[in-house]
């Protein structure tokens, strides 16, 4: 484990936070703005690929040196779920390891204090024993659904090493389980589970047809809502000095079903149809179950939001902007 000990930062942030318009990205601007998650003084930038396509390290270096950033909390990345991963694996790796060098080596050209970047659990090894802790990031082939991306954001880990190593820099990563909430990708093809079914189960509400959902409905997975993960992004910001990553995730024992999670959906956007299950669809990785013991040592008092009321309140949002949700 390599510890920083540097002295805190007199002056105030400039925070830039790339993929800053995206689902994570939105749930850091609502606690910055509306949580008073920013302190005297700070400044933050939350930019899109309208601002500066990552992939090019031209329009990367322009956007650093229009923002001048001390700080940054990476996030923008190619994102998909299960069926996306599966369709292209090739542009998951090749589109995110363009992004990620150009972030990292831009970041380490301008010299930024500290830049925070994003990993997953799903980019442990397939073959494994349970619970995965951050040890165990390199000991295996990810699974075969999302080698693509994988992959990629396994480099950020290398690269964060290799960048301390050889310049000290204080780059360092968090990984996130399945996120879900607010302004999530509601399109049903390239999204995740949650936002999938919410969208399908609002139009099946409406149409008056059965609710499809894919798979057997027996993966596990533990889902953390993008307000609560927020919330933890801002503390590793600020006061985790580590450069090995560290997991953001609730505790094994919130891990849920996919048909438990269909179950949540259905109550929430008070769903009477029918609820089918496409056993013909793939189920992806059975089980990617993620320790958190290390972010409760450092954090053993952070409370998540149930994951009833984290649905119910995606729900409320997606219903409430439907006319302009991403879906
Ligand atoms: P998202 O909603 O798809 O947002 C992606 C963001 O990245 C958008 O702001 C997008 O901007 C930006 N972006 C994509 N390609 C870009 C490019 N070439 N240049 C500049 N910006 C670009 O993603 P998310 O779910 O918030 O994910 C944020 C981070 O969390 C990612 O690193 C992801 O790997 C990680 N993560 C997500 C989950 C999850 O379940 N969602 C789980 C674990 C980890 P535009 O809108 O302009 O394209
Ligand atoms: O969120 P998801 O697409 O990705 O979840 P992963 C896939 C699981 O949900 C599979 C079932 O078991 C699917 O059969 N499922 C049921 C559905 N209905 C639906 C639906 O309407 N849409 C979707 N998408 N799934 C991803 C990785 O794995 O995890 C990504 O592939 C990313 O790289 C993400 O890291 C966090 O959780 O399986």
């Amino acid at each position: 484990m390599i510890v920083l000990q540097m002295e805190k930062r007199v002056e105030p942030m400039r925070v830039l936070v790339t993929g800053g318009t995206g689902l994570v990205g939105r749930a850091i601007e609502h606690v910055v703005r509306e949580e008073g998650g920013a302190r005297e003084g700070e400044e933050w930038i939350f930019v899109s690929s309208k601002d500066a396509n990552l992939m090019d390290a031209k329009e990367t270096r322009g956007l650093f040196e229009k923002r001048r950033p001390s700080h940054v909390i990476h996030l923008a990345a190619m994102v998909g779920g299960l069926f996306r991963n599966m369709r292209e694996n090739l542009d998951f790796w090749r589109n995110n390891i363009h992004i990620n060098d150009n972030i990292l080596q831009t970041a380490h050209e301008m010299g930024v204090a500290k830049v925070v970047s994003c990993l997953s659990t799903c980019i442990f090894p397939d073959k494994t024993t349970y619970p995965i802790d951050e040890t165990m990031i390199h000991n295996g082939p990810p699974h075969n659904s999302n080698f693509g991306y994988s992959y990629a954001k396994r480099m950020i880990d290398v690269q964060n090493r290799a960048y301390f190593q050889q310049y000290g820099r204080r780059f360092t990563a968090v990984i996130p389980t399945n996120v879900f909430g607010p302004h999530d990708n509601f399109n049903v093809a390239d999204g995740h589970v949650l936002p999938g079914l919410i969208h399908k189960a609002y139009v099946a509400h409406k149409e008056g047809t059965p609710l499809q959902v894919w798979g057997s409905g027996t993966p596990r997975r533990q889902f953390i809502y993008s307000l609560d993960l927020a919330r933890l992004f801002i503390w590793v910001l600020r006061e985790y000095d580590e450069i090995d990553p560290i997991i953001l995730s609730v505790g094994e024992e919130d891990e849920v079903s996919i048909k438990e999670a269909a179950e949540c959906v259905v109550d929430a956007l008070g769903f009477k149809g029918q609820v089918v299950f496409d056993t013909t669809k793939a189920d992806g990785q059975f089980k990617k179950t993620a320790s958190n013991a290390k972010l409760r040592r450092y954090l053993p008092d952070f409370k998540f939001t149930p994951f009833p009321q984290a649905v119910k309140e995606t729900c409320d949002w997606f219903v409430a902007n439907y006319k302009t949700a991403r879906k």
